[in-house]
């Protein structure tokens, strides 16, 4: 009778079945299967904590990054157009060589030229540096020039910028105003043929005369 016992022994050393409910060594259930089981079950609890809305602390990171947002700044105003760096042209120097003389007007300086010249040349050389042949408004003016030009000679007389090429009797100066100033000499104008230029004498009369190419003059320019 040896080999049912050894059966029996046997059976008792397997008692481990993974199929069915643990036992204890008097064959009862094993209660600490059942409490390990509920642990199980409390584990799940705390997996869906973690499934829930977002944490205090992630929302307080969502505001933070939202404050951190930079306010829109206002769109730039433009900005004006660079002003025009290139230096503005300076106007050439006017009046240079001219000078004031005594008993004419303030505002006007003058040149001589003490070479007999045509009218047509007096008048080139006078706008060929901005000024004009001499247009004298007054008999201080008139005067003044004749002492300021000194006519050399037996002939007093100077140019000036002032003609009537039409022969209209409407005397018209070098700047295109009508002149009305017209202290005329002796007899004058008597419209001889080509006295269509003004010629001062140093007196400061006005004599109507033709272009003989041989008188001085003075320029005349307004700074
Ligand atoms: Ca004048
Ligand atoms: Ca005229
Ligand atoms: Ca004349």
């Amino acid at each position: 009778m040896r080999q049912p016992l050894f059966l029996v022994v046997l059976a008792a050393g397997c008692s481990f079945d993974p199929s069915g409910p643990a036992t204890t060594d008097d064959g009862s259930p094993d209660d600490s299967a059942i409490v390990d089981s509920a642990g199980a079950d409390g584990a799940i609890i705390d997996g869906a904590a973690i499934d829930a809305p977002a944490p205090i602390d992630a929302r307080l990171t969502d505001a933070a990054v939202i404050d951190a947002r930079p306010i829109d700044a206002p769109p730039p105003i433009d900005a004006p157009p660079p002003i025009d760096a290139r230096p503005i042209d300076a106007a050439p120097p006017r009046c240079v060589g001219y000078q004031v003389v005594t008993g004419a007007p303030a505002g006007s300086r003058y040149r001589k030229v003490n070479t007999l010249t045509t009218w047509a040349g007096a008048d080139a050389d006078c706008t060929s540096d901005g000024g004009y042949l001499v247009i004298p408004g007054s008999m201080s003016e008139a005067v003044a020039i004749g002492t300021f030009v000194n006519p050399a000679g037996t002939s007093p007389y100077y140019w000036a910028g002032i003609e009537d090429p039409e022969r209209d009797g409407t005397w018209t100066t070098v700047l295109g105003a009508t002149q009305t100033y017209l202290p005329w000499g002796p007899a004058q104008p008597n419209g001889r043929v080509g006295e269509i230029y003004v010629l001062v004498e140093d007196n400061g009369r006005f004599w109507d005369w033709y272009d003989d190419g041989a008188q001085e003059y003075a320029c005349e320019c307004n700074p």
